[in-house]
């Protein structure tokens, strides 16, 4: 017998008995759908998982999972599900965050968790506004974009998540839009499976404050030429005739027609997830048109937990203290 026996679960074992209480067409809906239908998948006790979230619309998330659960506080989901994940790394820990919550007033807790390289999965639901606020512009809120706190337009520059990530040192960047359940599920499967911070930027439609700011990629006409799914190890090919593709022309990505002036396949880049140098992950998180989806970047590293085991392991073995109080009556102590 496996030591590890699947746990046989269906996505409705994953749904709570709540009330889902967003906006009726709003792209969250698809976000649960999906996570619930990749949890089976990943044949997990559900007792070993947890949601953790912030505050926003996003961050309901937590009440909707048949799981452990924290509904957390304004932008610190980080660093609760850091604890939760070192005070047992048998979990399986899931942030989910939005725009304002993890890249405003979360943006020093987003980052340093990605540079510590925890092992939890952060889900950041970037509709590039905030919803639960009723409609301010966010840090991912496009130049000029008009909102209710920048009537005349945003004059502010937007990150962009994949760009931040990967310059805080993301070693797991992938992206997805809501409308694509089964990539969704396929992602966050893989996030899972990747030891170290996964961070999946999704695509999300608020239909209330900000409808269809995809729709440049997400509207029926375009959305089959307006992205580019990166799979590892295969040529960048993309087209309702898959006869488009991607060739690297020194530190710029472009857009060549398959068949026309020479190009073949083989002059396409070949997507390597698992390239430790940023460069070409750097330009695809960039690219606009196509916007690239999929698992963008996924490098192994030690992850932050993988250390502090070892080190625990390597001063337990050496130190001459066996208890709090043998450590609490070592030193000078003094009174105050
Ligand atoms: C300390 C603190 N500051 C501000 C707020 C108000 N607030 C609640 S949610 C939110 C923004 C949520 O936006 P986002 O993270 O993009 O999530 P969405 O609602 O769009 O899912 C803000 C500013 C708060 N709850 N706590
Ligand atoms: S306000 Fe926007 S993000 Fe919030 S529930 Fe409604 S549609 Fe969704």
């Amino acid at each position: 017998m496996s030591e590890n026996p699947k746990v046989e679960y269906r996505a409705k074992d994953f749904a709570s008995d709540q009330e889902v209480r967003w906006c009726p067409g709003c792209g969250d809906y698809a976000i649960l759908k999906s996570v619930q239908k990749a949890m089976p998948e990943l044949g997990i006790d559900k007792k070993d998982i947890v949601f953790v979230s912030g505050i926003g619309c996003s961050s309901r998330f937590p009440y909707y999972m048949d799981t452990y659960g924290f509904h957390s506080i304004h932008g610190r989901a980080p660093a609760i599900a850091s604890g939760v994940k070192m005070a047992n790394p048998n979990l399986s820990v899931w942030q989910i965050t939005g725009d304002g919550d993890a890249l405003a007033i979360g943006g020093n807790h987003f980052i340093h968790a990605l540079r510590r390289n925890i092992d939890i999965n952060i889900l950041l639901f970037n509709n590039r506004i905030y919803g639960l606020t009723k409609g301010q512009f966010s840090p991912t809120t496009s130049l000029g974009h008009k909102t209710k706190t920048s009537p005349q337009g945003s004059i502010d520059n937007p990150f962009n998540p994949g760009e931040l990530a990967l310059g805080a040192g993301a070693q797991f960047f992938a992206r997805i839009e809501d409308i694509n359940p089964k990539g969704m599920v396929d992602i966050f499967i893989e996030a899972e499976k990747h030891k170290g911070t996964s961070l999946i930027e999704i695509l999300q439609n608020c239909v209330i404050f900000n409808d269809k700011v995809f729709k440049e990629w997400t509207a029926k006409e375009v959305k089959t030429e307006a992205f580019l799914r990166v799979e590892h190890g295969k040529p960048m090919i993309f087209g309702k005739e898959r006869n488009k593709g991607i060739i690297q022309n020194g530190f710029k990505l472009e857009v060549v027609e398959i068949g026309k002036d020479g190009i073949t396949e083989d002059d396409l880049v070949v997507h390597d997830a698992h390239e430790e140098d940023i460069t070409l992950h750097m330009m695809l998180v960039n690219l606009r048109m196509p916007m690239v989806t999929g698992v963008i970047r996924s490098v192994k590293r030690d992850t932050f937990n993988e250390r502090l085991s070892q080190q625990l392991e390597e001063i337990k073995a050496t130190t001459k203290f066996k208890t709090v109080d043998d450590l609490l009556e070592s030193g000078e102590t003094w009174e105050i």
